[in-house]
């Protein structure tokens, strides 16, 4: 999603900030811009498309300054076009950029026009440059401008404004949308993420919800909500940008899908010990909050909610503990009820998925036993605002389409079940059988990759297809929700996920020879349930592809294709057929030719609801 960088500095920063916007371009977005104040004054350069044009505009342009903004933009309010790009200017003194949305834009921009103000974009955003103008007639400064500004405004943002009058200054708010400050010596920067900033500084401040800040060259000065200036602790980052190369593999998703085995192994070590799980591994006082839950409510968007879903079949039959899993933009909007002893467990790879983290942030006003975050990133806003957090050490994730964060989430969910039945008194044999299953993942994910070759050549069947429907039971269906998301986001091919018994109440109608059907088959109790499903397609002439256990016994024929997916302990097979499943969508999407890692109108960490 969006990304902002800003820099304030004895050098020039146009490099910087350009730097900056090309390490958040993973996250998908729509057009790019740089506003810089130099000796001229304030300069702006902006360019629907990739950061490439924008950088080579730039060099045509030789545009620079000692101090600056930038931005990608993921349009929310707005088309795309150059205008609507961010950064944007109030009477070429004023220069905003802008994640997030600001609700009540539509009523501020009536005010601002009746007070002579012209707008030149079709955006949110613009309001907030005009209003910190108009407050700066009577606030005498940026920061207090800045301060009287955001009072006005609902919604959700992470911002930097500059002042072509106050050079060096740049003021910044958020509430929201995530924003860091990263310290350097003579310099200072700001970013939407500490990966933009890891050429230029390793030290950083994460501001709080509510903040104001004031960054010059020399100083960084934090208020909190209430007016009141505040210390915030700076940390130093440990985090390895490895985003620079995709090694020999052609695209980051296809790297990060053979990253899986070592992913959870990371995940795993030290955590998973013979036939014990490291309570630790979830926070200081799992033990304690553990022996107190009787229900778990799982919150979250999109693959999270996919992995939130197999979690809840794992949490019941293995942990002996409710659980409801739900959608974080339903969640938060809607009126809940809240079990005695309830863990509230939110999902997320970023640490900043909008929807979700508000979806905490409500649960926190709801009388939870406690908050526990999987995530993938230790400096996120979800982390820092959990009771418990379990780290996935996924690696950075740098294409759209989540696949290495899906399966470490996995993992580290299942070891929250073995937690959690342990604290409930469940079997001790529990544990071992998880520990153990667990502890041979990552040699089982190597062998599930070792089918690229036949899923390659399968890949061809489905690029002529438009429509597509996977199936799956019990934990499995789920797993069948995520091949067709990832079928859909990267291929762009509709497809849809059932629970294979459903297929008769509706579903069935579509079969044709034409509608591919994908079938997610371990050998478990509910084998038998799925080969009555799997006939009553073959039966209405529906073509078959069936992702089995060598020992379901299911054999290719005409209408049916059978891929093997090697044994494993029924518990981690979710985890296994996710693998093929990833590999399928990203081969057809090669044959279809799209835009692999960065797929059209889509993006990452989605920090607005
Ligand atoms: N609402 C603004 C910014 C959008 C954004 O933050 N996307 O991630 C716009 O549409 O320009």
């Amino acid at each position: 999603m969006c990304g902002i960088v800003g820099a304030t500095a004895e050098r020039r920063v146009a490099d910087i900030l350009l730097e900056g916007l090309r390490r958040l371009e993973y996250r998908g977005y729509d057009s790019a811009g740089i506003a810089v104040l130099n000796d001229k004054g304030l300069e702006q350069l902006r360019r629907v498309g990739k950061v490439q044009e924008l950088t080579q505009a730039q060099a045509e342009t030789g545009i620079n300054g000692f101090a600056g903004i930038a931005h990608t933009r993921w349009a929310t309010h707005g088309g795309v076009t150059e205008a609507n790009a961010h950064p944007h200017l109030s009477s070429n003194r004023i220069a905003v950029v802008h994640n997030g949305i600001i609700e009540n834009h539509e009523s501020l921009r009536k005010e601002l026009q009746g007070l002579g103000y012209t707008f030149n974009s079709d955006t949110d955003t613009e309001v907030i440059c005009h209003l910190v103008h108009e407050e700066l007639k009577t606030q005498g400064n940026l920061l207090n401008a800045v301060k009287a500004a955001v009072k006005k405004l609902e919604g959700a943002y992470g911002t930097v404004i500059m002042d072509q009058q106050d050079p060096g200054h740049l003021v910044v708010a958020r509430s929201g949308s995530p924003l860091v400050i990263g310290l350097g010596i003579g310099e200072n920067f700001i970013a939407s993420d500490q990966l933009a900033l890891l050429p230029v500084t390793r030290n950083f401040i994460y501001l709080e919800e509510g903040d104001v800040a004031s960054v010059t060259r020399e100083a960084v000065t934090i208020f909190d909500h209430t007016g009141a200036q505040v210390e915030r602790e700076a940390i130093v980052s440990e985090l390895q940008y490895d985003a620079g190369g995709k090694g020999e593999y052609r695209h980051f998703m296809l790297k990060e899908i053979h990253e899986q085995p070592i992913a959870v192994r990371n995940t795993l070590e030290g955590r998973v010990n013979g036939d014990k799980i490291a309570l630790d591994a979830f926070g200081e006082d799992a033990e304690a909050i553990f022996r107190d839950i009787r229900h778990v409510q799982i919150v979250a968007c999109g693959t999270s909610y996919h992995a939130g879903m197999v979690a809840r079949y794992w949490l019941e039959e293995y942990a002996g503990v409710s659980c409801n899993v739900e959608i974080a933009s339903e969640f938060r909007y809607r009126k809940s009820h809240v079990f005695p002893g309830s863990l509230l467990v939110t999902i997320s790879q970023s640490g900043e998925t909008a929807d979700t983290l508000a979806a905490l942030r409500l649960a926190k006003t709801l009388g939870y036993r406690s908050t526990l975050t999987v995530c993938n990133v230790a400096s996120s806003s979800m982390v820092r605002e959990s009771d418990l957090a379990f780290l996935t050490k996924a690696g950075a994730e740098i294409g759209v389409a989540s696949t290495k964060a899906f399966t470490t989430q996995l993992a580290g969910l299942l070891m929250l079940v073995a937690a959690l039945g342990k604290a409930n008194g469940v079997d001790a044999a529990v544990e071992a059988r998880i520990a153990r299953a667990l502890a041979s993942l990552p040699s089982k994910l190597e062998e599930a990759l070792a089918i690229t070759q036949e899923i390659e050549e399968l890949a061809e069947e489905f690029a002529d297809k438009d429509h597509s429907l996977f199936l799956g039971r019990g934990d499995q269906y789920p797993i069948a929700m995520e091949g067709a998301l990832k079928l859909k986001e990267i291929s762009y091919i509709h497809a849809e996920a059932y629970a294979a018994g459903e297929l008769k109440h509706g579903p069935l109608a579509l079969i044709d020879a034409y509608m591919p059907v994908i079938v997610v088959a371990p050998n478990n109790e509910l084998l038998e349930k799925l080969k009555s499903n799997v006939e009553e397609v073959r039966a209405r002439g529906g073509i078959m592809y069936v992702f089995a256990d060598r020992d379901a016994h299911f054999e290719s024929d005409d209408t049916m294709h059978v891929i093997n997916i090697a044994h494993v302990d029924e518990i981690i097979a979710p985890i296994l057929y996710t693998l093929p499943l990833q590999l399928l969508s990203y081969y057809v999407a090669i044959i279809k030719g799209t835009d692999v890692d960065q797929p059209r109108n889509l993006a990452k960490s989605v920090t607005v609801e």
